[in-house]
């Protein structure tokens, strides 16, 4: 169950994401329909959510980031769908149904999540509710590229993999988490931010600064779920950190300091949101609900 007020992020950018992608019946249908099953699936949209509670902490009209909100959601369900491949983590089940690959076939799921990632770079430079100017428009497609290629969520993953079955120290997994995870997070608030034209840069480097904190903790979070969450609650196999000899907060520091540390960067978080006193209050809610979610 989700709250009320992060179901009002969901429905919006869900009716904005079915406007997004093409139908079924358009050719490739079949492509068409692996897009619409993945992305529209029942996911939390904390991305979106992150955005658009950002917009709301500057004052921003919400429709003026449904076309960020759809971007960065676009690329999650397409890192997801990459992820859960049998070149990578191989799994059967995501947000509660088959994954992608399972329920349409490999191929169909690799040009899936190729054509969601090209679809939100289409969003951003195409949206007419966004942000006119060309030059801010230039910075966000930069912001996203840079926070989802090689050097970000991407080389993340790479990293991740290649660290499979090794020791490795806590800086360098935090190194890992900050590009795999981090990175889509901090962005999502970054391209609200880029939203406004009225944001000084002292509100922009408190939004850096919660971003950059809770990116971090939703992903500690996220391994602390995998060893003590549920499989039927959090739609995903839980345990497969471990039977893939994945580096985990868990793994390295014991659950108990995992938590705390998680709990830690969630209180700098919030302290980064004093500034913008009650305008912040959904963002608030959001760093609360990601660090006691179940899912
Ligand atoms: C394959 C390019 C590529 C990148 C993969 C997203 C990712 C990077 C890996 C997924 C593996 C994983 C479980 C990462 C932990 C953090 C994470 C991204 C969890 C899933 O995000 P949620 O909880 O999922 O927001 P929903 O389904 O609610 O959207």
């Amino acid at each position: 169950m989700t709250p009320a007020w992060l179901d009002r992020y969901r429905q919006r950018v869900d009716a904005a994401l079915d406007r997004w992608l093409p139908q079924e019946d358009v050719a490739p249908g079949r492509l068409h329909e692996a897009m619409r099953y993945a992305v529209l699936a029942p996911g939390k949209r904390v991305r979106p959510a992150l955005c658009y509670a950002a917009g709301d902490s500057l004052g921003i009209p919400l429709e003026r980031l449904d076309g960020p909100a759809c971007a960065v959601e676009l690329i999650h369900a397409y890192s997801l769908i990459h992820d859960d491949l049998p070149a990578m983590d191989n799994d059967d089940l995501r947000r509660g149904r088959p994954t992608c690959h399972r329920q349409f076939d490999e191929a169909t799921a690799i040009l899936a999540g190729d054509a969601l990632m090209a679809l939100a770079f289409r969003i951003l430079a195409h949206d007419p509710t966004m942000v006119e100017d060309p030059a801010t428009r230039l910075q966000m497609i930069d912001l996203l590229a840079s926070a989802c290629g090689s050097r970000g969520m991407v080389g993340g993953q790479s990293l991740d993999l290649a660290a499979e079955g090794k020791t490795i120290d806590r800086s360098e997994l935090e190194y890992i988490h900050i590009r795999k995870t981090g990175a889509l997070i901090h962005v999502s608030v970054m391209l609200a931010a880029c939203s406004s034209e009225t944001a000084s840069e002292r509100q922009r480097e408190h939004l850096e600064h919660m971003a950059k904190h809770i990116g971090l903790a939703f992903q500690i979070q996220d391994d602390v779920l995998d060893v003590c969450g549920n499989t039927q609650t959090l739609g995903k196999t839980r345990g497969r950190d471990r039977e893939r000899s994945k580096a985990t907060y868990p793994g390295l520091m014991g659950l108990e300091p995992a938590r705390e540390l998680a709990l830690e960067l969630h209180q700098q978080a919030l302290s980064a949101l004093a500034p913008f006193a009650d305008h912040a209050e959904p963002l608030r809610l959001l760093c609360n609900y990601l660090m006691h979610r179940e899912a």
